[in-house]
């Protein structure tokens, strides 16, 4: 571990709440970010809203929940003692499976004592003054820190559309991402799902065994990919334990640092039947491996309608109903929203007991105290569960009213769509990086790698803005422009934006579209070391001493 060297100015550990850093949110990235702090030998206290460890894991607890990441790859890979200790028992995890994990780590890095649980922030004000960060949180802490780090998640600001009467319903309703967390079932009742996203897919095939009657509410059908998920065999376990750091390392060098095979050959110049065999192959396979299936489905709508025909045959073979294999059949380009990974979901539209209502052209028009009502039609409902999404990537920052130098908010900042360098930080907002932020690969790769890269990148910076005296690191704004740039024009060259998503912030009324993910995770992290090999190019650099500090802050 590289050594720090701090001045007692710079560490400012008092009694009474002053930190060299705060970290908001205990999931993946909170926690390794806490463990890395530490292990600079700075003071770090994490706030988290929920009452346990874990962010999304913490709070997605629907049926079915699991990752679509096979489980060898979606699990940190900082400590070797860690990932050879921890046995995975399925091929894709169960939330109960990762939420285990995460609370392994938490005791077993004692990460705890700096957690404090319960605690929402609600305000994060950059004092220009003294260079720091004062917080406030719904408990009443006021705390301050030199460094911000927001660990707060990129889906996970639930979002509910505001259907009219939502609140005169009489029977319990759910959110996906913010599930009860006491054991309810739905056996015998009559349950609408609003939404066949990821979520959706994936608790609808559970939920249609106990329930009476399902009516599943469908406005955009997704595709999805069979997981063929099982036990994880103990061989293909032992082997990749033997073998860790070199299947780390070659899968950062993939595009979404997912361990996908990707074909170099463009589906188009394929042969028919080649290429059919292909797209089984990945069928079988399972998961998000069919992305990796021919290297221009993501760039050429026509390559990409091979996939859309091969699609749809799979619906039209496991579906009985050829109208509702029909309603089931997106018409968009595959892949442009997330890919959804399922067990049984285009099945579970031939029981007797589920329905599909189509509210693309007639959308759900009230809520009412029994149920819903779609073109002057009342479906009865005992139950309604909204898998209707996230105000995703931006939705928990500006939740919290961050407010960097001369009072500037980040709404404000981002009012027309986020705007960052690297992902990792903003103009304005000095010594506050967000892990996965808008701009960086996130959500498009596996989030473990890319959360750790982040991690370590944050920590080298803030280790290199103490070790040489600095008080505050802010990117400048040219290499911010170039950056959002940068990332809109490597989007564009795709598919990606072919589509209402939420990489698109679509789904949510009003918020300005841009794309906000990053394609590239190995060109990213290129970047990102290079950035810090040239001594965090972009970014301004500001003195300790109050009137240099001053002096050198960047106008505008
Ligand atoms: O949310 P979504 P999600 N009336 O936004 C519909 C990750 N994830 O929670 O498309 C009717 O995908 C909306 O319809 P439309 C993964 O990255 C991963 O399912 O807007 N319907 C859509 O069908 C994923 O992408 C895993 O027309 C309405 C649905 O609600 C992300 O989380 C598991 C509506 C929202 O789908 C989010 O997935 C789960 C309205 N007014 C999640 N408003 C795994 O790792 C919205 N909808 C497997």
């Amino acid at each position: 571990m590289a050594e720090v060297k701090l001045n007692p100015m710079e560490t400012n550990q008092e009694p009474g709440g002053d930190f060299d850093a705060v970290i908001v949110g205990a999931g993946f990235a909170g926690l390794y970010m806490l463990h890395r702090m530490r292990g600079l030998g700075l003071s770090a206290r994490v706030f988290e809203a929920g009452s346990g460890v874990g962010g999304t894991w913490f709070w997605n607890r629907y049926p079915g929940a699991r990752c679509d990441i096979e489980s060898m790859e979606y699990s940190y890979q900082f400590s070797d003692e860690l990932q050879q200790e921890w046995m995975w028992t399925e091929r894709y995890a169960s939330q109960p499976e990762i939420l285990r994990y995460l609370n392994h780590v938490a005791d077993r890095f004692e990460l705890r004592r700096d957690i404090q649980l319960n605690t929402r922030v609600l305000t994060a004000t950059f004092n220009e003054t003294a260079g720091r960060w004062s917080i406030e949180t719904s408990a009443g802490d006021q705390v301050s820190a030199q460094f911000c780090v927001m660990a707060t998640g990129c889906l996970s600001s639930t979002k509910t559309p505001n259907f009219k009467g939502r609140e005169h319903f009489a029977g319990p309703s759910y959110h996906t991402g913010n599930w009860a967390h006491e054991g309810d079932d739905f056996i015998g009742k009559r349950v609408g799902v609003i939404g066949t996203g990821s979520s959706a897919i994936q608790f609808i095939p559970l939920i249609a065994q106990q329930a009476s009657h399902l009516f599943v509410f469908q406005r955009t059908p997704a595709y999805t990919i069979p997981a063929h998920n099982g036990p994880l065999n103990p061989e293909v376990q032992r082997e990749v334990k033997a073998n860790y750091a070199n299947f780390r390392a070659h899968n950062k060098l993939l595009p979404s640092g997912i361990n996908i095979r990707h074909n170099e050959v463009s589906a188009l110049a394929t042969p028919p039947e080649e290429r059919q065999r292909e797209y089984e192959k990945r069928w079988e396979h399972g998961g998000l491996s069919l992305l990796g299936a021919f290297a221009d489905l993501l760039f050429s709508k026509e390559a990409n309608d091979t996939a859309v025909e091969f699609i749809h045959g799979k619906i039209r073979e496991a579906v009985h109903d050829p109208n509702i294999a029909e309603k089931l059949s997106p018409r968009t380009v595959v892949a442009c929203k997330r890919l959804c990974v399922d067990t049984g979901y285009y099945q579970t539209f031939n029981r007797s007991n589920v329905t599909l209502v189509d509210v693309s052209s007639s959308p759900i028009e009230e809520i009412t105290e029994h149920g819903l009502t779609v073109k002057g039609k009342e479906y009865e409902l005992d139950a309604i569960v909204f898998a209707t999404g996230y105000d995703a990537m931006t939705g928990s920052l500006l939740k919290i009213n961050i407010r960097g130098k001369g009072g500037r908010s980040l709404k404000e900042a981002w009012a027309e769509g986020p705007r960052t360098y690297l992902g990792v930080a903003t103009v304005g907002f000095p010594n506050l990086f967000t892990i996965t932020g808008p701009g960086s690969p996130s959500v498009l790769t596996n989030m473990i790698p890319s959360i750790e890269q982040h991690v370590e990148w944050i920590a080298d910076c803030v280790l290199y803005v103490l070790n040489h005296g600095f008080a505050c690191i802010e990117p400048t704004l040219a290499a911010q422009d170039a950056w959002v740039n940068h990332v809109n024009e490597v989007a564009g060259a795709t598919l990606y934006p072919t589509c209402n998503s939420w990489y698109l912030g679509a789904n949510i009324p009003g918020k300005s579209r841009m794309f906000m993910p990053y394609l590239g995770f190995p060109q990213y992290v290129q970047k990102c070391d290079d950035v810090a090999a040239k001594g965090y190019e972009g970014f301004v650099l500001i003195p300790g001493n109050d009137a240099e500090r001053h002096a050198a802050l960047p106008r505008g």
